[in-house]
């Protein structure tokens, strides 16, 4: 029987078409072949449709692991290297890889993947086939290797090493050649041979646009879908590291696929598969393809700062604890695996804030779910298979990976009701799919029994590896999990229902146009104290009462408090220029364009669909200021976006002669479309004019959430 179900399991992946999903319209021999399995109801069930590797079940099982982003943009305050930059710059005196590794192993995280070279080429480790490494820096007299410093650490802590080798290269002379492939492919034998066992290969999906390349200073265009000849690169690739995994963004099938977004979430529908061939929309990432042929399940990417490189002035804007417990819900929770990047400093160090909320992550997760209610539960199915001893629905509240509850072969709808015996708090509910069988339910309620009546809690869709549902806290004996729909029979590994700690969101603060500063709570319940000079907010601050009238620079700090729990948020920092009380926008009529100096960065406003590219924004600042930069917020709008990727700024004492003070890209605006700051030298000025050049999806889109001025 062992035999015949290890067949089909394999016929089943082999054979990759979509009539392949449902068991009754196979082929004639398979049909029998299922009948014969669906008889006879001891037996395990046959897996359905695209199933993971090994390699791919063991890495889904480490669920949370560390990116690593340090290159030379570490010491030019850039996101995106020119590859022209001075390879002296990389001097980290104080770099400490046991400190990275220290932080994740004791931020639970299960390995690191670290870029070994960024698209400006400049590569950590002494690779022999480019002079532009850490072998002709200053630090350690050139004989340093960050990779292998960080393999050794890596090797000390039990964590599993992974590496970032970026295809686009703007450093080297050859890109964009077939020259430049024979290139990469020697560096990534390098690193995949010298280093230990690597778990993972990252190959970032920005390719080809200007670079240095060798002196040219060029804009050089790639044919992303055969440039790479991916297909002999995997082949390598696996030679050299058997268990490895491999991720790309999407459009070279790998085994891991992008989600669509760095901000750090997946679908809440989320199916581990894409079809083998054929285009991957943005919306295909974000939530998989339901009848995909291949298993291609997603990690969930983002950093802990804004930004992936650091950058002194994001120190206060490492994210929350709320915010990093969303994304872990939402990645974890969501059938995906969480890559978290810390930045590391010019010094070569985590900065102590990062390691902060890393760890301040782990214990929060530790503690919601530190006790799984089930464990003295009962538990019973609604069918006959799920009430056997060999499938039966303990097996699905044994906390083990590798039991599994399963109903009847024919059953696609099923319910496990959980009796805890006695009233019972709890607001979170886990359930794992065995997903060696594929990934079969398609939706599901929970419902909980609160004195005598069933109320329903969630509705979801997707399980897959692991799905964590949030919901208000309640207090019920019995709870329901009910499976409505369902490709094929359930196979459910493990459910879990926790009671978790309240943690209070951090409050908003904006400042609108004529200086009036807003604190906006998360639950309008709390209060909120605040401080305006910079220090952090506390309990005895001052209490916030409404609006704050502010004139000039200001550094605002505050909390969220509930009085009810005596629980403080944590601090929210926000910096101020001079209040944009004179200033106007020129030569617009539509008054709603002054929502981009509202200060609010969910209000934007765009230019009418007949403008055609370069477009102008010219704003008269009332008086003339001493300038140094320029910051620019994109609208937030991902159906159709409006970004600006390459600009020209422009400053003017009279609005009429103007001098170009900026000009260049905003690097990874479109996967990370954040604030942008561009700094220049001081000059005096009264006019200022953004000049849109291009934007993310080569259209003429051009719109604005927020611009500012930096003043010295
Ligand atoms: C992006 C890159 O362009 C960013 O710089 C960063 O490395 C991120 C992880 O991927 O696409």
């Amino acid at each position: 029987m062992k035999r015949l179900l290890k067949r089909i399991s394999k016929l089943t992946h082999l054979i990759k078409f979509k009539a392949m999903t449902r068991c009754f319209s196979f082929g004639v021999i398979l049909s029998l072949l299922f009948i014969g399995v669906s008889c006879n109801k001891a037996g395990a069930p046959a897996a359905f449709g695209p199933v993971p590797t090994e390699n791919q079940m063991r890495w889904q099982e480490m669920e949370y692991y560390a990116f690593i982003h340090f290159s030379l943009n570490t010491y030019t305050d850039q996101s995106w290297g020119y590859g022209n930059e001075d390879v002296s710059l990389f001097n980290p005196t104080e770099l400490d890889a046991r400190q990275w590794a220290r932080i994740c192993k004791e931020a639970g995280m299960k390995g690191i993947i670290v870029t070994a070279k960024h698209h400006c080429g400049f590569c950590l480790w002494p690779s022999e086939y480019t002079e532009y490494s850490v072998k002709n820096a200053h630090w350690k007299d050139g004989k340093g290797d960050v990779i292998r410093e960080l393999a050794d650490a890596c090797k000390e802590y039990g964590l599993k090493l992974g590496i970032y080798l970026s295809p686009w290269d703007r450093n080297h002379a050859d890109y964009g050649k077939p020259e430049y492939i024979t290139y990469f492919r020697n560096q990534l034998k390098e690193l995949l041979t010298n280093y230990g066992d690597i778990f993972e290969v990252w190959y970032d999906g920005a390719n080809g646009g200007t670079g240095y390349y060798g002196g040219a200073n060029e804009n050089r265009k790639i044919d992303r879908t055969t440039y790479y000849d991916w297909k002999n690169t995997y082949k390598l690739v696996r030679e050299l590291q058997p268990n490895i995994v491999i991720w790309n963004d999407g459009g070279d099938r790998a085994d891991l696929r992008w989600v669509g977004t760095e901000g750090g979430w997946v679908g809440e529908t989320n199916w581990s598969l894409l079809n083998a061939t054929g285009d991957v929309p943005f919306e295909m990432l974000h939530y998989g393809v339901e009848d995909g042929d291949s298993w291609v399940p997603g990690e969930v990417n983002t950093s802990i700062r804004p930004e992936w490189f650091y950058h002194p002035g994001e120190d206060t804007k490492v994210k929350t604890l709320p915010q990093l417990m969303d994304t872990y819900y939402n990645s974890v929770g969501r059938n995906g695996t969480f890559l978290l990047n810390f930045p590391i400093m010019p010094n070569g160090l985590i900065h102590p804030n990062d390691e902060k909320a890393a760890l301040d992550l782990a214990g929060a997760v530790k503690e919601v779910f530190a006790e799984n209610l089930v464990k003295n539960a009962k538990a019973e199915a609604s069918d006959t298979r799920g009430n056997s001893r060999k499938f039966g629905v303990t097996n699905a509240i044994d906390e083990k990976n590798d039991t599994y509850w399963t109903t009847d072969d024919d059953v696609k709808t099923a319910t496990l009701t959980i009796d805890f015996g006695k009233p019972t708090t709890f607001n979170r509910f886990l359930a794992q799919e065995y997903i060696r069988l594929g990934q079969r339910v398609k939706a599901f309620t929970v419902e909980a029994e609160v004195n005598g009546n069933w109320q329903e809690l969630a509705k979801a869709t997707t399980i897959g590896y692991k799905r964590i549902l949030r919901f208000p806290t309640v207090t019920a004996t019995k709870l329901r999990f009910n499976i409505t729909d369902s490709k094929a029979c359930p196979v459910i590994s493990n459910v879990g229902i926790y009671n978790a700690p309240q943690i209070l969101t951090s409050p908003t603060i904006i400042r609108n146009q004529a200086g009036e500063v807003s604190i906006i709570p998360a639950d309008a319940e709390s209060e909120i104290y605040y401080t305006l000079h910079g220090s952090e907010a506390t309990k005895d601050s001052k209490k916030y009462g409404g609006p704050i009238q502010t004139e000039g620079k200001v550094k605002v700090s505050a909390i969220s408090f509930e009085p009810s729990s005596g629980k403080s948020s944590a601090a929210t920092y926000e910096e101020f220029g001079l209040p944009r009380k004179e200033w106007k926008i020129i030569g617009i009529e539509d008054e709603k364009a002054y929502r981009i100096l509202d200060g609010n960065i969910s209000t934007a406003w765009r230019h009418g669909d007949e403008t055609k590219l370069p477009v102008d924004l010219v704003i008269d600042l009332g008086a003339a200021l001493t300038l140094s930069g320029f910051k620019y917020y994109p609208e937030q709008n991902s159906w159709q976006p409006s970004t600006i990727t390459h600009y020209e700024f422009s400053i003017s004492t009279d609005g009429k002669n103007w001098e170009k003070a900026s000009e260049g890209e905003f690097a990874n605006i479109k996967n990370n479309p954040l604030w942008q700051t561009k700094n220049f030298e001081a000059v005096a000025a009264r006019y200022i004019k953004l000049r849109a050049l291009k934007n993310t999806e080569n259209n003429n889109r051009t719109g604005y959430a927020e611009i500012d001025v930096i003043t010295d």
